[in-house]
């Protein structure tokens, strides 16, 4: 037992450093089985681990005991992603155990910066939905509200991304591979979940499913500690496995090979994350996937309900599920089955009560990204779950008919055709809310995708902006800032992110600015440094950083970014002796592996870097650094540095936008259109604090609609037609000059995105951006306007919210 000082209640109790010390050393010898002389960087990594985990351990006991006994409303957040990064640092700030511990460290001779290293990173997302569930799990602790979320525990997150010569290679994660400090193996927690097979009744109202697959869904558990430790909800994912470990008669006859084979079939199921930002592919195995983590994730609510309560019917009154997507969607029929099938109500009060529970949120309008499943894998995978989407469609339609409201009923059938069911119909027919992440978003959501079902349900559809947790993205990321903020204005931003703006007084103080340029400069040396290390590049530090960091994605348009570089590269050749404000264009992302086109985009960022870095016309004016295998802990690294945030997708397509928030928040400057919640951005941080160009989300669909003519455009823009030219007159691919037609055939002919159309305005006001760097104390200035200005964007707000206006729920504190 750790020596400690007793704390008032809710507070945070101190640990000493010589008692943290000694505690590493004991992990080190009794969990890790290692002497200090021989043990490795790996081996001190999971002994500090492991005391930090102690510390969070004793802190999740009273939490879930908290719980139970203020018998308050639970919330389940059912995530098909989590990308949680890593958790040490995370655990030791949000304890404020970070003076002992990295004086223990130094006491053992080891280095805090490199154990933290050690650990990889939990990838098991995509991009900015996965993302912000972990924030959303991280606020939850911090507010106190009693909440778990339920996901997978894939074997191998999002892909390795690596270059070969300049093209996109995919190589498998494998975060497990070397040991995982934070979770916990829970194999008594076990569900069944079956898949395939036969329905039969019996006359007296009992269904059998009689499944031709089974698997079981074993728990691992992670505790999430909240800021200041004062409460510590779970993440629960699910592992796929066996319901018998072997074929022993197989295996007995010598038959090795398919003596295992249930067990590998079971355990695909949490093998791999599927690695599509927007796209549901994978058809039969993701279903199952989706399948497996919400029937697995309803049987414990349920069993966790009943052990404080008896009546079913009830259920509503203590729980809360939100669906993360339309991936979980499948909880819909899931809860509908088990309240009818086992419960034995009837299906209109499953119905009722399924309503009551869950929620869903939209992420995307992009018709493609919108699940839809065909009706004959489903009822070949689901076949229960198939007669119940049949009923719930059925009698929605009829319900609706009575009502004789001016909606087509075409539009609200869930199953299409009788060909495919839409999820997001489903979603939205089972919940109680449906919300959207930006105000554009969920006001196009009313006008586009769900217009039919808003004038069904006027209220169902709320806006919840999307947030990112400041503790992550600001006091763990950012020292330097983080140290300034302490000084100037306490700690209390940390709690409620709104009080960031106390410190807007300072934009014009001398000294503060000089310590904020300081802290920034700090932070582009240490990335300069992470450049140099990762491609080998040497990048000046006092260059504008100009950070474009997100999935590759037509929409998100890294082409209208690459083509402004390729433009500014041919000015800068023409010029060389004209005063230019040097830049550094920075890239990180991945593009989905069977996504071609945005693979292609990767390999001309590639090609335009290597020319560019090596033409001795250009020097440090410009410099193109493509970061490879972008993931959270490189965010982390990059974030603090950059001065300019690229936010430029085609206005109407960006749901959200995450990154946006984390980069004004870090004090960068965003260049963007008015799409997401870049439009929520810009009027918090003043049309001063902000470089916005281009079409709008309704100027991007008169456009499309008239049909939009790219190539009059292309005619008649010097700068823009030069740098597609230079696309594919080989330039930059000069051993394959047909490499980038496609390309430009596509920017020529139809430029569904827009790139065209937006680029003169683009190119202008990044022209502007160039002028206004050349102020650094004016920039300096706006650059703490936005840090100060974004508070409002803290997932603790959005929390709230959700909280407030979907889930009915109160924090326990
Ligand atoms: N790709 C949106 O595109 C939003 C996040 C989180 C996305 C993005 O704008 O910020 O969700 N959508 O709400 C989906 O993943 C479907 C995303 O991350």
């Amino acid at each position: 037992m750790i020596e400690e000082a007793a704390g008032s209640a809710g507070q945070p109790r101190t640990l000493t450093a010589a008692a943290f010390r000694d505690a590493v050393r004991a992990k080190l010898a009794y969990a890790v089985g290692k002497d200090p002389s021989r043990a490795t960087a790996k081996d001190w990594s999971m002994a500090l681990s492991l005391a930090v985990r102690d510390q969070v351990v004793e802190r999740w006991f009273e939490s879930t005991k908290a719980s139970h006994a203020g018998q308050k409303k639970h919330v389940y957040y059912l995530s098909m992603e989590f990308l949680i990064g890593r958790l040490l640092n995370d655990a030791v700030c949000n304890l404020g155990i970070e003076s002992q511990v990295r004086s223990a460290c130094a006491e053992l001779g080891i280095d805090y910066q490199a154990q933290l290293e050690q650990e990889s990173d939990a990838a098991l997302g995509n991009g900015g939905l996965g993302r912000l569930a972990a924030c959303f799990l991280d606020s939850m602790s911090t507010l106190g509200i009693p909440a778990h979320g339920y996901g997978i525990r894939y074997d191998h997150g999002l892909f390795r991304q690596r270059f070969h010569d300049g093209w996109q290679v995919e190589e498998p994660e494998d975060w497990l591979v070397s040991g995982r400090a934070w979770e916990f193996e829970r194999a008594e927690m076990a569900y069944l979940v079956k898949f395939g097979g036969q329905i039969s009744f019996d006359g007296h109202g009992a269904t059998y499913w009689r499944a031709d697959e089974t698997v079981k869904a074993v728990a691992y558990d992670t505790p999430i500690a909240g800021w200041r430790g004062r409460h510590v909800n779970t993440l629960r994912l699910w592992a796929s496995r066996p319901v018998e470990v072997l074929d022993l008669g197989r295996f007995n006859h010598g038959d090795y090979m398919s003596a295992a084979e249930k067990t590998i079939r079971a355990e695909t199921i949490s093998r791999v994350l599927y690695p599509d930002d927007t796209t549901a592919e994978g058809k039969e195995l993701r279903l199952k996937q989706e399948y497996f983590f919400t029937s697995a994730s309803l049987q414990d609510i349920i069993r966790r309900y009943l052990e404080d309560n008896d009546d079913i019917r009830k259920l509503p009154d203590q729980v809360a599920i939100q669906m993360n997507d339309t991936h979980p969607a499948i909880a819909v029929a899931e809860l509908m089955r088990i309240l009818a099938d086992d419960y034995r109500l009837t299906f209109p009060e499953a119905f009722e009560i399924t309503r009551q529970c869950l929620s869903y949120t939209n992420h995307t309008l992009m018709p493609e990204a919108l699940e839809r499943w065909n009706t004959n894998l489903f009822r070949k995978v689901l076949p229960r779950h198939m007669q119940i989407i049949e009923w719930i469609d059925y009698h929605h339609l009829a319900e609706v008919q009575g009502r004789n409201l001016p909606v087509s009923l075409d539009a609200i059938r869930i199953i299409e055709w009788g060909s495919e069911i839409k999820m997001g119909s489903l979603a939205f027919v089972g919940s109680r809310r449906v919300n959207g992440v930006s105000a554009l978003h969920t006001e196009l959501m009313k006008q586009t995708v769900f217009k039919d079902y808003h004038v069904l349900y006027p209220d169902r559809i709320v806006n919840e902006t999307n947030g990112i947790t400041p503790r992550r993205w600001l006091y763990e990321c950012n020292p330097g800032l983080r140290a300034l903020l302490l000084e100037a204005i306490g700690d209390g931003w940390v709690d409620n992110l709104e009080r960031i703006e106390e410190a807007a007084k300072f934009a014009t103080d001398a000294s503060f600015r000089e310590k904020f340029a300081a802290a920034k400069k700090a932070n582009k040396v240490r990335l300069a440094a992470e450049i140099e290390r990762r491609i080998g590049l040497r990048v000046d530090p006092s260059a504008l950083f100009d950070v474009q960091i997100k999935r590759m994605h037509e929409y998100k348009r890294q082409l209208l970014n690459i083509l402004e570089t390729i433009a500014l590269y041919q000015a800068i050749r023409r010029g060389p002796g004209a005063e230019w404000t040097p830049r550094v264009k920075i890239f990180g992302g991945k593009a989905a592996p069977g996504y071609q086109i945005a693979k292609r985009i990767i390999k001309l960022a590639n090609d335009v870097a290597r020319v560019v870095n090596n033409d001795p016309i250009i020097g440090d004016r410009l410099k193109v650094a493509v970061l490879p295998n972008y993931n959270v802990s490189l965010a982390e690294v990059i974030i603090p540095a950059a001065d300019l945030s690229e936010q430029i997708s085609t206005a109407g397509m960006e749901a959200s936008g995450t990154g946006n928030m984390k980069l004004a928040l870090n004090g960068a400057l965003t260049i963007g259109t008015l799409d997401g919640a870049n439009v929520e951005i810009a009027e918090r941080v003043g049309p001063d604090n902000i470089y916005i160009f281009g079409l709008t989300a309704d100027d991007v669909a008169g456009l499309r609609q008239r049909g939009y003519n790219p190539n009059a455009t292309i005619d008649s823009d010097p700068t823009l037609k030069g740098a597609i030219d230079a696309m594919v007159n080989g330039t930059f691919s000069p051993d394959d000059h047909g490499r980038f037609n496609e390309v430009a055939d596509r920017l020529w002919h139809t430029d569904w995105f827009l790139v065209t159309a937006d680029f003169q305005s683009y190119f202008q006001t990044q022209r502007t951006v160039d002028l206004d760097y050349r102020d650094k104390n004016r920039w300096t200035e706006r650059s703490i306007l936005n840090t100060t200005k974004v508070g409002w964007f803290s997932s603790d707000r959005t929390i709230r919210g959700y909280s407030k206006d979907v889930w009915g729920v109160e924090p326990i504190f």
